[in-house]
């Protein structure tokens, strides 16, 4: 009997001690290859071979247009990682606009002139935070969009986590928040790699609905139909657009004319801001601008654009008397660069610059002068400022 009961115990003993090991051993693996400081790295935790930077990404610097737009360093805080969100908003009963900046590890309220008014730091890194209001109060969440790793999830004004998503095994491709019933209360929608489909969370994170579809790439919500409410507009495994209802109903899925796979895209307004929404997309042959059915509107020229570039793109009023511009960031996470084009409203190529950082934010801003707008651009720990020279 008692023997019975040590050899129980020793087994138990040597299991956990294998366990322990077989653990030690992953977070080893795991250290190796992943630099914390380093979000790209988790990113491409699966894609260790990484593909070499193509030539035309080699250099830096203003390639057209020095004498069209002026840059300046608008914000700076290397304690922050990649800037994922510029949002112009009233935050306080100060007169005027304030800047709210969400970065990977942290966020953070600036004034017009850079100067901190309040600042978060998240427990751990995440994937790429916005920032949004949940209940409608004024007061300021944030949203991880995911990663394979660390599902979708939000935080509190302080930077603590209201809720995390994950949905089996499944990884997270992506997800964002909308009231997609217009009730003021923020809904979600996640989409996941594999056979994960698309799921629809409340503002609590609890799942409302679940629809099934292959490597939801990027989702988006967005009224592609101008009836005041959205409908939730994603790509998937066969590089389609599916647009679906609030009930997840698909109300078309089209493939992109002519042929370009979507994997990663951006919503705008184009040209201008009064203007119809598109899907932004980009590939060598250039930036596309999609519309909800599928039907390319345009490829604007791009030069050294290349696949695997992720483009935000938008209207920009840099100049009083001038109609706007059309301002697109593409980012290349794999390759520590990214473009800047500045087109002007018959579409020309007025300005290109390739920044040496992955710059995964966008905003047109009014700072001083509501009359006209500057170009920020999110990089990494920093903000730049673009304006007419
Ligand atoms: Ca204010
Ligand atoms: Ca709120
Ligand atoms: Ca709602
Ligand atoms: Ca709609």
């Amino acid at each position: 009997m008692l023997g019975s009961y040590v050899k129980t115990n020793l087994n138990l003993f040597i299991i956990i001690i294998l366990i322990i090991s077989l653990l030690t051993i992953r977070i080893f693996i795991f250290d190796i290859f992943i630099d914390e400081n380093d979000t790209k790295d988790v990113d491409y935790i699966n894609d260790f071979e990484k593909l070499e930077r193509p030539e035309g990404l080699n250099i830096t610097g203003v390639l057209i247009g020095s004498e069209i737009l002026n840059k300046s360093l608008f914000y700076k805080n290397k304690q922050f990682d990649y800037i994922t969100d510029i949002v112009e908003l009233d935050l306080d009963p100060d007169p005027g606009l304030e800047i709210g900046l969400a970065s990977t590890n942290g966020a953070t309220f600036i004034n017009n002139n850079s100067d901190t008014i309040s600042k978060v730091m998240f427990e751990s890194w995440l994937n790429h935070v916005e920032i949004i209001d949940i209940n409608n109060d004024n007061t300021y969440e944030f949203m991880n969009r995911g990663s394979w790793l660390s599902g979708a999830s939000t935080y509190d004004h302080h930077g603590e986590e209201i809720w995390t998503y994950t949905y089996e095994d499944r990884g997270t491709d992506d997800a964002c928040a909308g009231d997609i019933d217009n009730d003021g209360q923020l809904e979600f929608v996640v989409g996941f790699n594999g056979g994960g489909g698309v799921h629809l969370l409340d503002e609590n994170g609890d799942n409302v609905w679940v629809k099934p579809d292959g490597n939801v790439w990027h989702v988006e919500m967005v009224d592609t139909n101008n009836d005041s409410t959205f409908e939730i507009v994603h790509s998937n495994v066969s590089g389609d657009i599916t647009v679906r209802n609030g009930k997840g109903k698909v109300i078309s899925k089209n493939e992109v004319s002519p042929h370009h796979y979507l994997s990663d895209f951006s919503i705008s307004s184009w040209p201008g801001s009064n203007d119809s929404k598109y899907i932004i997309s980009c590939d060598e042959v250039g930036i596309w601008i999609i519309n909800f059915s599928g039907e390319t509107v345009i490829q604007l020229k791009a030069p050294r654009c290349e696949d695997l570039g992720f483009a935000r793109g938008l209207p920009v009023k840099l100049m009083n008397d001038q109609p706007e511009y059309f301002a697109v960031i593409v980012a290349y996470k794999n390759w520590e660069r990214s473009i800047l084009y500045l087109y002007n409203i018959t579409n020309d190529l007025v300005y290109q610059e390739i920044l040496p950082e992955v710059c995964n934010s966008i905003a047109a801003v009014t700072l001083n002068d509501p009359e006209t707008e500057v170009l920020l651009i999110g990089g990494e720990g920093e903000v730049w400022k673009y304006e007419p020279v």
